[in-house]
């Protein structure tokens, strides 16, 4: 068997002529690995005299370690070399491409809600924030729906419990419940989150979905008051005055109400955005009704006020031409990275 002088002598000629990472890496594996020439001198030992076997164990050890130091100290100097060449112009290729940083971005819905902030913000309202599992009488109740109310249907809610107590909130109304509580009025707020309704989904239809409630309490507000907001609104999201409708709607927490229509802005005479039409079906709204101002501690006869509820991804499929709202939580990363 070859001598530990020998071995090392060899391990250390090969080591030094090595002029790459990988070649050391082969070296190491030669010497060092498990069917290497140090663990088989290892394996030798039991079939040694037992007076030699002390003496070949602990040289094995220590030949071991000259080799792991010769490694170590070439590793080293290779990385020094390929670092001074790559800073003298040596070895550079500058036609690589540059390594990238993959960097993330915000979500379209974030950056709408961000923008809508912004804008109210700048026109005087405060941004509210509520539960998404929420109480019955938030939900429904101090809106006017109460339990056997036909409007419940319509909302096909995620119930949490038996009782009916609570669920996932299927619209922002409820927010508005909690400001009228909280807020001594004259207050203008604006509340973006998450709703949830249990039905089919199709292209238009998601589960789960944004909206944005907006609310002003003050003296004398108008349906004038509330056409203004929504021009505003619509004039920072499109970047150009936008003509709108009012077509009369129901919600039993407003009275008048309306739907608001927005003319399409991406065509004249009508496209498959607007289904021909050249009106796009945005947001319903309309004046409080007096019996949910009441509900919440507020004298109608002092008091009124406007509330709208903007479906934030229905405003983001039009900003972002989106033809299906399942794409915006659908997860899918070739749909996201666009952002
Ligand atoms: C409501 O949810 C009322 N709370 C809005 C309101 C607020 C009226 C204040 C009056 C005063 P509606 O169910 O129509 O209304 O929903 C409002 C908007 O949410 C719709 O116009 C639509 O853009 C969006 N929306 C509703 N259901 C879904 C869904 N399943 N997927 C995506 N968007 C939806």
């Amino acid at each position: 068997m070859e001598s530990h002088d020998d071995l090392l002598k060899r391990a250390k000629e090969q080591i030094l002529a090595a002029s790459t990472h990988d070649s050391l890496k082969e070296i190491e594996r030669e010497f060092l690995g498990k069917k290497g020439a140090v663990a088989a001198l290892l394996a030798s030992i039991p079939t040694l005299p037992p007076e030699e076997r002390r003496d070949v164990g602990k040289n094995a050890n220590i030949l071991k370690k000259a080799i792991q130091e010769s490694l170590d100290a070439r590793q080293a100097e290779l990385a020094q070399s390929t670092l001074s060449a790559e800073r003298s112009g040596d070895g550079f290729d500058a036609t690589l491409p540059p390594k990238t940083l993959q960097s993330g971005s915000l979500h379209p819905i974030t950056q709408l809600t961000r923008q809508l902030e912004d804008l109210f913000l700048s026109m005087g309202y405060t941004v509210l924030d509520g539960p998404e599992v929420e109480l019955d009488h938030y939900n429904f109740e101090a809106l006017n729906i109460g339990r056997d109310h036909p409007a419940r249907d319509s909302q096909d809610t995620f119930y949490c419990d038996d009782a009916g107590d609570l669920s996932l909130r299927p619209h922002t109304s409820p927010v508005q419940v909690r400001a009228m509580e909280k807020l001594d009025p004259p207050f203008r707020i604006v509340a973006p989150g998450r709703c949830f309704r249990n039905e089919t989904t199709d292209a238009s239809h998601e589960h789960t979905f944004h909206q944005m409630e907006g609310m002003v309490i003050g003296k004398d507000i108008s349906v004038g008051h509330l056409i203004g907001a929504m021009k505003t609104l619509l004039r920072g999201i499109f970047h150009r005055d936008v003509e709108v409708r009012l077509r009369p709607g129901h919600f039993p927490f407003v009275e008048p109400g309306f739907e608001l229509d927005a003319r399409c802005p991406f065509c004249e005479g009508g496209c498959s955005v607007c289904g021909r039409t050249t009106w796009i079906e945005l947001l319903p709204c309309g004046l409080v009704h007096p019996n949910v101002l009441k509900m919440s501690g507020i004298d109608p006869e002092e008091w009124s006020g406007f509330a709208f509820g903007l479906g934030l991804s229905r405003l983001a499929m039009l900003r972002y031409r989106i033809d299906d709202v399942r794409h915006l939580l659908g997860g899918d990363m070739r749909f996201l990275e666009q952002f």
